[in-house]
């Protein structure tokens, strides 16, 4: 594989509902959208970075600067024999872990296209389909609440999470045993609170959570271990968990016992591929997490999804829970038995639209071998 041409663009789509987490409400997501193209075949990645710095430092306008002036240049002309050896290529550049998933992952695509076989087939995956949750973001009332939570539990989704903050927790949490009973259940703080809250954190533990995820700061790994021995519910980090390392650190130090893998934070899927390994060796099952993608990043999900230990649903959802019209045709569907069949087409294997991918374009680059 030989990329000699890459196109950025910067995308905004508003999304169906507004999403709300314990670090703000958005309506639309903005995004940078890669192609790379060898000799006429094209491989597609969606940057996670969005508008704001909040759930990581990188920005859309980050991962634009950060690709184009010092990403590309690392990779264009050069010959790759696989895509697993790009995040190396790109090593001399710190951190920008989603701008540099964004061109690894488009490089998965072009490379499973070129095999002419599906991206789950060489990332390894073992399953035609996945179990899929949801992500409920924090609503205007406690009754707003437990009707989304009814309604995605009609549409099939195997696990509901809810994200909270101090103030929409333990009454949230109540609520939806009391109203829904005995449904497999979770709650995402977005690192929210502090070890100080960790005696409220511990009320938590008589509802029967699968997990808390990622309660304390972004990356503090060892308050984290210390939150573990406090409650009995399960910890799962995310944001703390960016690169193999903390992944080996937080399982040493007992930080979390389940771990939610985002490609995009991690900086693609060979990253990812080595701490879903890292975790099985360990014992520790992994879920796929989601950062509110369009249908072209949700379908890397689902082909990552489907190696053996994502043994938990991910929050890998229907597409018509954002977009409408995704920029994708056929959209991701979710089952009435809540799961997503993996697309068996070359690469990521779905359909993008490219009126739609043009009418959302807020910016457009094109960059060449030198
Ligand atoms: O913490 O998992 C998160 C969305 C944006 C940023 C961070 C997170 C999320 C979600 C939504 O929980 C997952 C999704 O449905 O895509
Ligand atoms: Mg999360």
């Amino acid at each position: 594989m030989r990329i000699e041409r890459i196109e950025l663009r910067v995308l905004q789509l508003p999304l169906v509902r507004f999403f709300e987490t314990s670090f703000g409400r958005i309506s639309e997501r903005s995004f940078v959208l890669v192609s790379v193209e060898d000799a006429g075949a094209i491989g597609i990645g969606e940057c996670v970075a969005d508008a704001h710095p909040y759930y990581s430092a990188e920005t859309t306008r980050t991962a634009w600067h950060v690709i184009a002036d010092f990403l590309a240049p690392l990779v264009l002309g050069r010959h790759f024999d696989h895509p697993r050896d790009i995040l190396d290529a790109l090593g001399r550049v710190r951190g920008h872990n989603m701008a540099k998933a964004a061109v690894e992952m488009a490089a998965w695509d072009l490379y499973a296209r070129q095999q002419g076989v599906s991206l789950a087939r060489v990332l390894g995956g073992t399953r035609d389909a996945i179990a899929s949750g949801v992500s409920i973001g924090i609503q205007d009332s406690l009754d707003e609440l437990v009707e989304r939570v009814v309604i995605e539990r009609a549409a099939g989704y195997r696990r509901v999470k809810i994200k909270i903050k101090p103030g929409w927790d333990v009454s949230a949490v109540a609520r939806i045993r009391e109203a829904c009973g005995d449904i497999p259940l979770m709650v995402d703080a977005n690192a929210a609170y502090t070890l100080d809250d960790a005696p409220h954190l511990a009320r938590l533990d008589e509802f029967g959570l699968m997990m808390i995820e990622q309660p304390l700061e972004y990356d503090d790994i060892r308050d984290h271990a210390r939150l573990q021995r406090e409650v009995r519910t399960a910890i799962c980090l995310d944001e703390s968990i960016d690169n193999v390392r903390n992944a080996v650190e937080a399982i040493e130090l007992g930080a979390c016992r389940i771990i939610n893998i985002k490609p995009g934070r991690l900086g693609g899927h060979a990253a990812a591929i080595r701490v879903h390994d890292l975790a099985a060796a360990n014992a520790m099952p992994v879920w796929h997490g989601g950062m509110l993608e369009s249908g072209i990043g949700r379908a890397h999900n689902i082909h990552l999804s489907t190696l053996p230990n994502f043994t938990l649903p991910g929050d890998v959802a229907a597409s018509c829970r954002y977009f409408v019209p995704d920029l994708i045709d056929p959209e991701i569907v979710v089952r009435a038995d809540g799961t997503i069949a993996v697309p068996d087409a070359p690469g990521i294997g779905v359909h993008v639209i490219a009126e739609r991918v043009a009418a959302a374009t807020m910016e457009k680059m094109e960059l060449r071998v030198a």
